[in-house]
């Protein structure tokens, strides 16, 4: 089957007329300056696709539900109280309900695979269920039915703070011994194992869920998978670390394990300029989540003083409150603006592209974060492709890079007109393909949960 594009993002740049030839999954030839030929389907511009490093399918079903004040100052930790109780009602078909149209949205937005930071683990009453992995094997399902590239990353969570605290009765659903989530992950391992190009990693939650010593541990579980901890999203965080190790949380993680590039280092919010140079040092992927970072008051992290590092980064849809690829992006540029008082703050240099920076930087670190290949339009690589619409106002007479540019901070998810996640045309005319039925169900989900 070929796809033809009037002009698509190679390896070496922009190019016209590029006609690309599936096999299956994979992209087997990409031949630039070539006619239509009969039979092919015909696009507007395209793209790769972009890995979303960060996601808790789960919570899109709470979006927009936290955004009334309470009585005493809301914060990140009153929204997790929130977000607590909408747990305590799900169950597995109803995590799936809300996970497929989390994912179906992210295709829809151009994100092509997830990173799903799993740790919904067990039933209502905190016990385990008869098979452990009944929660992740509904990620598979959602994944399944949507198309999305799936890398999963079932969660460690022990603990409600430093010094291995006991959890709490609200955390009752998330937690494991050493023992339990060994058995999990072989419960994850079999989930995955019928879904194509699915990835298995591991998630310890943060340093305040997990101990050192069982940090430590985690690792070798999964010998090559990724790694994804989040670390240092609030200032409460920080200041609990230092009193309880004398060290910062980034600097803790730096100087106890061997972090290196299987590791994504979730928010690192608050970081100070040695953390920031150890990370990009590592080689490890900062997971960005601007829209929950802004959404839930973390603060901003350095991004301009790390690329210019070199440090790798990723983007994530996180609380899913809003699923907006080209959003993420732009969020993670204008938080530098506002706080720099600049312009362009993350573009490569003079002359160069804000759009095609960010985004190229999240296509490649977000890839390397969830132990997939760079998506590319490229010969044997994976057939993750977005086509924008070729009438978009907001795309109209805009050469190279400048479609990126007005992408991201002119169009957003209105312009994706077309995407394919593995050889499979996921959405088109800007809809996912099975958006009706998942919607449907989405509703009906939501109807009984929430009465
Ligand atoms: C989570 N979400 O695990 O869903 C977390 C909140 C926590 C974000 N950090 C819970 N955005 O960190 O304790
Ligand atoms: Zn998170």
């Amino acid at each position: 089957m070929a796809l033809w594009f009037e002009r698509a993002l190679l390896e070496d740049g922009w190019r016209d007329s590029v006609r690309v030839t599936l096999a299956g999954d994979t992209i087997a030839d990409v031949a630039p300056g070539a006619a239509p030929q009969p039979g092919d389907q015909c696009f507007g511009p395209a793209l790769p696709g972009i890995p979303n490093v960060h996601s808790h399918g789960f919570q899109r079903g709470m979006a927009g539900l936290a955004e009334r004040a309470g009585d005493d100052a809301d914060s990140f930790w009153t929204w997790r109280e929130a977000m607590y109780r909408f747990v305590d009602r799900l169950d597995p078909e109803g995590f799936a309900a809300i996970a497929a149209l989390a994912y179906a949205e992210m295709l829809e937005s151009g994100f092509t695979a997830v990173g799903e930071f799993h740790y919904l683990h067990h039933a209502p009453d905190g016990r385990a269920y008869a098979a452990p992995a009944r929660m992740a094997q509904a990620v598979v399902e959602a994944a399944s039915e949507t198309g999305i590239g799936l890398s999963l990353l079932p969660v460690f969570y022990a603990h409600s703070g430093f010094g291995g605290a006991p959890p709490s009765p609200s955390q009752r659903r998330f937690v494991h011994d050493c023992d339990s989530f060994a058995r999990l992950i072989d419960g994850c391992r079999t989930a995955v194992s019928g879904l194509d190009g699915a990835v298995l990693g591991v998630a310890p939650h943060s340093l305040r869920a997990v101990t050192p010593d069982e940090l430590a541990d985690l690792a070798a579980l999964v010998p090559d998978g990724p790694i994804h901890i989040h670390v240092a999203e609030q200032q409460a965080e920080v200041d609990a670390c230092l009193a309880w190790s004398g060290r910062r949380p980034v600097a803790f993680l730096l100087d106890t394990i061997a972090i290196d590039p299987r590791w994504c280092l979730v928010h690192a919010t608050h970081v100070d300029d040695a953390e920031l140079t150890g990370i990009a040092r590592s080689g490890a992927v900062v997971g960005l989540c601007p829209i929950t970072e802004a959404n839930l008051g973390d603060g901003l992290f350095p991004a301009r003083a790390f690329l210019e590092q070199g440090g790798r980064i990723g983007i994530g849809s996180d609380s899913n409150v809003e699923i907006d690829a080209a959003g993420e992006l732009r969020l993670l540029e204008y938080g530098q603006r506002l706080a720099h008082g600049g312009r362009n703050l993350l573009a490569a240099g003079p002359g160069r592209s804000t759009g095609r920076n960010l985004y190229d930087a999240a296509r490649t670190g977000g890839a390397q974060a969830l132990g997939r290949i760079r998506p590319a339009i490229a010969p044997g690589a994976v057939a993750d492709i977005v086509a924008l619409r070729a009438d978009a106002p907001a795309l109209v007479a805009r050469p190279g890079d400048a479609l990126i540019d007005s992408w991201v901070f002119a169009g957003g998810r209105g312009v994706v007109e077309s995407v394919w996640s593995r050889g499979r045309r996921c959405v088109s005319g800007g809809r996912h393909v099975a958006r009706d039925a998942i919607a449907a169900r989405y509703r009906q989900t939501l109807g009984k949960l929430l009465d």
